[in-house]
């Protein structure tokens, strides 16, 4: 085996700090998904972000039929956080919908910010193939 000198071993022992950075960042993170049903319709969030107040997050929504289809002609029409404890919400202006392409229907919103930990329920209305939904997720912000 051929002997590695001293800058080899270095950008080595970097890699692998790296990929532990990563892996450890992986772990930290809490995915959360909730789910939600409206009539035949089952709607799931997931969060792309670390779910936290006081910063902007992103997360992914997926509308599927009761067979487990995804439906993909779904348009976002409003998400918006409330907490119904203390009766406010939170700021939406920043908020930006992106379809995620290749993604089968996935619709990802950017820019959502809870202004405080605690309990909030979200409200989602979409437009599914023409028809329009409310569905609400519980979401406990740390
Ligand atoms: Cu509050």
């Amino acid at each position: 085996m051929r002997r590695l000198n001293l800058k080899q071993i270095i950008s080595l022992v970097f890699v692998a700090l790296i990929a532990s950075c990563g892996s450890k960042k992986e772990s930290e993170r809490q995915p959360e998904r909730v789910i939600a049903l409206q009539d035949d319709v089952v709607a799931s969030l997931d969060w792309v972000s670390v779910l936290r107040a006081g910063e902007y997050l992103a997360a992914r929504l997926v509308f599927k039929n009761s067979r487990g289809m995804p439906l993909t002609q779904v348009e976002l029409q409003d998400f918006d956080p409330q907490m119904p404890s203390m009766g406010h919400g939170t700021d939406t202006s920043s908020q930006a919908y992106v379809t995620v392409a290749g993604e089968n229907g996935q619709i990802e919103v950017r820019g959502i910010y809870f202004i405080m930990g605690g309990d909030w329920v979200v409200g989602v209305t979409a437009k599914i193939d023409g028809q329009s939904r409310k569905f609400s997720f519980d979401v406990k912000v740390p």
